[in-house]
């Protein structure tokens, strides 16, 4: 497959580089190293990047998206990076292109890119563009090193995940051998604002622990009131606070809203999807949500959740 791909990369004078909507680490990071090896190694090719804005990922060296008008999909190749479904690519116009390719690492749900190159066995697209890279003939260079490295690291959890492999570090090493600066770089991903700490300061101070390895956060519509957040940003955003506590091994957040409370559980050793879904909700084994009417409902969910360490 790589090498038809390459056939294609060839073949086409304009190239466009699209990737999914609300874009992260690695969808901007596999569409800005592409883009870069491009331009370094075929200089006459016209290559754009579309999508909508980079958001948090704006920090990234070339993450301004091209204005690219209707007329230019006319005979050209689109490459689409880092999406299973076509309903999560951004900008439909890549249905305009001549012919298309898809690089993918999420679990491959159906065809609809001409060639496709997808395997979840890589962490990251980033990853499997780099292995594309530097199987290609045509080298790695520093200007799309750091881009593909900030992919393979926010997508594998600052290899932490189950998916970083000795392949992973390898072909990170392989990036890093370019040359850039991995402090800045952390710099930028991972400092946070010190009223966002603060926040998250007063989520912590609220943790309970339970018999069973069990932890919970409850937080009432008045809290979060005074905190000057929506129960949305709370349930999802302030769940992570629990993951490292030593000895937990499952752990819940409870957020009020108006459409009863809001519950999202988390474990790194049980299957806690099944009690999501008693409770009218579903998910993955290790991370799931549900809403349930009142914090009654929600001790119950707890209780269920504490009955798994005796299992
Ligand atoms: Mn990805």
């Amino acid at each position: 497959m790589y090498q038809e791909i390459l056939t294609a990369i060839k073949e086409f004078e304009c190239i466009i580089i699209h990737r999914h909507s609300k874009p992260d680490g690695d969808a901007m990071g596999s569409q800005i190293g592409l883009k870069k090896w491009m331009n370094h190694h075929f200089p006459d090719k016209r290559v754009f990047q579309v999508g909508d804005d980079a958001g948090r990922f704006s920090f990234m060296d070339g993450s301004v998206m091209d204005i690219v008008p209707d007329s230019c999909y006319e005979g050209s190749l689109v490459i689409l990076l880092d999406t299973a479904v076509p309903a999560l690519i951004s900008d439909n116009r890549y249905q305009l292109a001549k012919k298309t390719i898809r690089f993918d690492h999420h679990l491959y749900v159906a065809k609809f890119t001409d060639l496709e190159c997808v395997d979840s066995t890589f962490e990251s697209c980033c990853g499997l563009l780099t292995d594309f890279i530097l199987n290609s003939g045509y080298p790695l260079t520093p200007e799309c090193a750091l881009p593909l490295y900030t992919g393979m690291v926010t997508d594998s959890g600052r290899f932490r995940y189950d998916s970083t492999t000795p392949r992973t570090l390898r072909l990170a090493a392989a990036l890093l051998e370019q040359g850039f600066d991995l402090n800045e770089l952390y710099r930028n991903l991972y400092s946070e604002t010190i009223e966002k700490m603060q926040i998250k300061a007063a989520f912590i101070n609220k943790i309970r622990t339970l018999p069973g390895n069990v932890a919970f956060i409850m937080t009432t519509s008045e809290e979060l009131e005074k905190l000057g957040m929506d129960p949305f940003t709370a349930s999802r955003g302030m769940v992570g606070v629990m993951a490292d506590i030593t000895g937990i091994d499952t752990w819940v957040n409870f957020t009020q809203s108006e459409e009863g409370v809001l519950c999202e559980l988390r474990s790194s050793k049980y299957n806690i999807q099944p009690i999501a879904v008693k409770y009218g909700g579903g998910g993955h084994a290790k991370a799931s949500g549900a809403v349930v009417p009142d914090f009654e409902t929600a001790m119950k969910m707890v209780a269920d959740l504490q009955s798994l360490a005796a299992d």
